[in-house]
């Protein structure tokens, strides 16, 4: 486990205390995708489900959120219950962290916010569901996630289901290319769509053998090229939606936000819930398929990485 400076705003759960003092590999969750990405009480049921599943593989799960004034390493049932139900919940990304924070809330990590967490607290692999990206029609608004900057920063391996065709995935990858942040398919040769397989666009590289991945992350940051890595996982054949039917309904949901004038950091959860509306919930059980398909690729890489010693030293 790689040794880093730590923080009293962190709290590690019991759990994931005891992984990381024995050496043995932790998977961090965000909790966005629980408080924003899903409905009560699906959102809870899934969370266990997949924690459940990255520990029966022999790693740790740690779901990360910001409760009473301190960023907490690994929850409980009860907590992660409290994060499910609640309507109160910030969507914390980098800028959010500090205020939420300060103001003791309840806070619920994005991909951005779960990478900066996890990195203070030396854990190296995050599974999540979908990236944040470059939305459609960036050109005018400017929405470009933070999730790509801390990419671009943070040194985390991110095993997600591609990213979501709300987005411009074509540029979403450009401006990976830009920051360096080199982007992984595994089991194809093309980046995934989340809710569909393939995205129309070619991964950067092609790597399936989880040891190969982890001497390919081990490099990386033994070069001292620091920065995330993406991880692109398809989505279980059987589970994945129809192309057609997403794009049109996806084209639908982008017409509504900009009518109804969606901006900033309700642009993402506004789609999601508005998607999971038109396909009466289906998108939903594709959701949770795909988080489970990449806690297993999480949960192999991690397991993969802890047994590949840094040449650094
Ligand atoms: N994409 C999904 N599901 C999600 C999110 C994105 O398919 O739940 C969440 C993640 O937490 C991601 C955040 O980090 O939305 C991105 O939000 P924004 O576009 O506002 O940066
Ligand atoms: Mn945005």
């Amino acid at each position: 486990m790689t040794t880093r400076p730590d923080s009293s705003w962190l709290v590690r759960s019991a759990p994931v205390a005891a992984a990381q003092a024995d050496g043995r590999p932790v998977v961090a969750l965000e909790s966005t995708i629980i408080a924003h990405g899903m409905p009560w009480p699906q959102n809870v049921r899934t969370a266990r489900e997949v924690e459940a599943l990255i520990r029966d593989m022999g790693a740790e799960p740690a779901t990360i959120a910001v409760m009473d004034g301190r960023i907490r390493i690994g929850l409980d049932d009860a907590e992660l219950e409290r994060l499910g139900r609640s309507d109160q919940v910030h969507k914390v990304s980098r800028r959010d962290l500090p205020f939420v924070l300060a103001q003791g809330g309840l806070g619920a990590t994005t991909v951005a916010g779960t990478m900066i967490c996890a990195a203070l607290a030396g854990i190296e692999v995050f599974v999540t569901g979908g990236i944040g990206g470059v939305h459609r029609g960036a050109l005018e608004t400017f929405d470009i996630s933070a999730d790509l900057q801390e990419l671009a920063r943070t040194s985390v391996a991110v095993v997600c289901a591609g990213a979501k065709s709300i987005l411009d995935i074509g540029l979403t990858l450009e401006y990976l290319e830009t920051h360096g942040v080199p982007v992984i398919a595994c089991g194809q040769d093309h980046f995934a769509a989340f809710y569909t397989r393939n995205s129309g666009h070619r991964a950067d590289f092609r790597i399936d053998d989880a040891a190969e991945q982890a001497r390919f992350i081990r490099s990386k940051w033994d070069l001292g090229l620091a920065g995330g890595v993406v991880l692109s996982v398809p989505v279980p054949e059987a589970a994945a939606m129809p192309q057609q039917e997403i794009d049109a309904l996806t084209q639908q949901a982008l017409a509504e936000a900009r009518a109804q004038g969606v901006i900033g950091k309700a642009v993402t959860p506004f789609l999601l819930a508005r998607l999971e509306a038109l396909t009466g919930g289906r998108s939903l059980a594709t959701n949770i398929a795909l988080v489970k398909n990449n806690a297993a690729a999480g949960a192999r890489l991690a397991l993969a990485l802890a047994g590949t010693l840094s040449r650094a030293s």
